[in-house]
């Protein structure tokens, strides 16, 4: 497992000699309290050297790689007897045959056998300054007194335990329980609905529901427990509610509830990894919980909100906890630049090392800030390209050489074991640089998806269909003449205005390059003469007061002298906020109804972090018409 740390120096033996697989992965070098080193000559790759090399083996021999990999950095409890059994063009995905292990012994018995007194998870609570630290030994204390737990309430191997929690200890905690004892978990972000919720528990068919009684996010209290109790009046299959508690505030418990205790913390130091994503969010599953938890690291449980109490509170808790690593999402890098550099400079952040990206392209101007503000000028930051389906980072600056040159808002090179195509639209592999395409990925490798969960053939169909015999991303994907890609949206959101394909994110780089600008979303919408229009949403920084008329001359002005004129918005239409998933994707699904007057087709919005942002841009809309 990756972690986006860049600097690897720390944990590297010193000579070059030695610089194997083990040192890219973080083991040898380490402190006492690491796993067995691990020695590459046992695993047949002997005579590897240098990250460069480490990285063709991974995808030229990707089976001895993962081989290597997965027998030295992790504890099988039955030996895996065949290394894979993939083939893309029927979405056959097999890894590690025959191979048993725990997930959760793999992230926390084999670092108490060493270091029980590591932290594993910083809490950074809602309340400022009373964060709460946990232990290796106190985490997997925790995660056997839920296992037991469950189990003694009747859940099985196999079973799917819905997890509607904040992100806090207890819910980390309850994810190993379940992986501890066989049960899948389905973790349902805390911001959602009665009806999200209750859509999700069906679908998951879980009997077992974990949840707190209140959730506290920026200063808001929240009724978690009672928004479990509509969403199982929908949900048969449910037949009971554990529910902690997250304030001392008591809530109606009824014959299906069951009470948890509260647990005990401790304080330590230690290297902090903070990747401050909801554990809702697969960032937060494998680059909160399981990527760190899994490699012996501290990492962060962030509970509250980027602006809450204000907008210094990224920088003020890195102050505070020392953070090392600081793993984020464009949007709320766009958030605090809107604020100003004071939030920034007020805090100390000299621990910092790395600095992360994820979630959407990262714009040129919040890349810059992240950079020149947030990292005084000398914390790499690493714009790091992966979804769900791939399970962990894909394409990022620095895979294989920390020292490796970082082009801004390009993921770039791509990590051991991908090896990423582009695809034209005839369905055939581009192969020269400077091109643009589908991103698709040519080979398997253990993290990615294996199937959707009871419907196997929409697996199929949407990843393996597209491009027969290759894994398809829905990204398309820039390569430079130097080969780095860059990733340039989602395939959905490329237009074609006049003939010309243009990715909007191409257009937003520009708008948001306009100093009054804090972020924007352009969209596409069926045009008479040009087939499709440019409509863009622009948001303005806090205290900017200029005509909107004068600002979209402007802006026109820049697109057209930037891009080309055809690119030029014919509609830009200021709003407040943008309508966002709770992971801050930009809902672009909705921007395009809105602009295509299709209220009704609007869609599902359960999944919005704050429904009220569509209303305010329906009515700016009307307004612009
Ligand atoms: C990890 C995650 C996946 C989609 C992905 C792409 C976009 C993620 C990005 C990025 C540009 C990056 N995306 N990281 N686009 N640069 N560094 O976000 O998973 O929620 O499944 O979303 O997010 O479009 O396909 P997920």
């Amino acid at each position: 497992m990756w972690l986006p740390c860049g600097c690897t120096s720390k944990y590297v033996a010193s000579s070059f000699a030695r610089r194997t697989l083990a040192s890219y992965l973080h083991v040898s070098g380490r402190s006492r309290c690491n796993v067995a080193a691990f020695m590459p000559e046992a695993a047949g790759l002997e005579g590897v050297s240098g990250r460069a090399a480490l990285r063709e083996l991974s995808v030229s021999n990707s089976e001895s790689f993962w081989a290597a990999v997965a027998r030295h950095r992790l504890c099988w409890s039955t030996p895996f007897h065949t290394v894979q059994d993939c083939d893309l063009s029927r979405g056959k995905i097999k890894w590690f045959e025959g191979g048993k292990l725990n997930v959760s012994v793999n992230c926390l018995d084999r670092h108490v056998h060493t270091c029980p007194e590591r932290v594993a998870l910083i809490w950074e609570r809602d309340e400022r300054g009373s964060e709460m630290k946990y232990t290796y030994g106190e985490l997997l204390e925790m995660t056997c007194r839920l296992g037991n737990l469950l189990r003694r309430h009747g859940v099985k191997r196999g079973d799917c335990v819905t997890i509607y929690m904040p992100t806090c200890p207890l819910a980390v905690a309850s994810m190993l329980a379940c992986a501890r004892i066989g049960a899948a978990h389905n973790v349902v972000f805390a911001g959602f609905s009665a009806d999200a919720l209750a859509e999700r528990i069906r679908d998951a068919q879980s009997s077992t529901v974990i949840t707190v009684n209140q959730g506290v996010r920026g200063g808001k209290v929240t009724e978690l427990k009672k928004t479990v109790d509509t969403a199982v009046q929908s949900c048969p299959t449910v037949k009971q509610v554990f529910v902690a508690m997250r304030t001392d505030n008591p809530v109606t418990m009824t014959a299906r509830d069951i009470a948890m205790e509260e647990y005990v913390f401790s304080y330590h130091d230690g290297d902090v990894f903070g990747c401050v994503a909801d554990i809702g969010w697969i960032t937060g599953h494998s680059y909160v919980v399981y990527g760190p938890l899994a490699n012996g690291a501290t990492t962060v449980l962030f509970e509250s909100t980027p602006i809450y109490p204000d907008p210094g509170r990224y920088w003020d808790m890195v102050e505070r906890l020392k953070i090392n690593q600081f793993y984020g999402a464009p949007t709320a890098i766009r958030l605090l630049l809107k604020y100003g550099d004071q939030w920034v400079n007020k805090y100390d952040r000299s621990t910092l090392k790395t600095l992360g990206s994820v979630g959407e392209p990262i714009n040129t101007e919040a890349w810059e800030w992240y950079h020149r503000v947030v990292g005084d000028g000398r914390c790499p930051v690493v714009d790091t390209w992966w979804q769900t389906e791939t399970g962990g980072i894909c394409i990022a600056p620095r895979p294989s050489d920390p020292d490796a040159e970082i082009v801004p808002g390009m993921a770039m090179r791509p990590f051991f074991g991908i090896n990423p195509v582009l695809m034209d639209t005839e369905g055939e592999v581009l192969t020269s640089n400077n091109t643009s395409g589908a991103l698709c990925m040519a080979q398997p490798w253990p993290g990615m998806a294996r199937t959707i969960h009871n419907d196997h053939q929409r697996f199929i169909d949407t990843y393996f269909q597209p491009y027969p015999g290759y894994f398809f991303t829905g990204d398309g994907a820039y390569r430079s003449e130097e080969g780095y890609y860059q990733i340039t949206g989602r395939l959905d959101d490329v237009i074609n205005v006049s003939g010309h394909r243009i990715g909007t994110a191409e257009i937003e780089d520009v708008v948001n390059q306009c100093p009054a600008v804090a972020e924007s979303a352009v969209v596409g919408y069926t045009h008479s003469i040009k087939g499709q229009g440019v409509y863009a949403f622009v948001v303005l920084k806090k205290g900017i007061d200029v005509q909107e008329a004068d600002l979209s001359r402007q802006l026109n002005g820049m697109v057209s002298e930037k891009i080309a004129k055809y690119a030029s918005p014919d509609f830009i239409q200021f709003a407040k906020r943008l309508p966002k998933t709770r992971s801050g994707k930009i809902m672009r699904r909705v921007l395009r109804k809105v602009v295509e007057s299709d209220l009704e087709g609007l869609g599902d919005l359960s999944t919005l972090d704050d429904p009220a942002a569509v209303q305010e841009i329906i009515q700016g809309h009307e307004k612009l018409l």
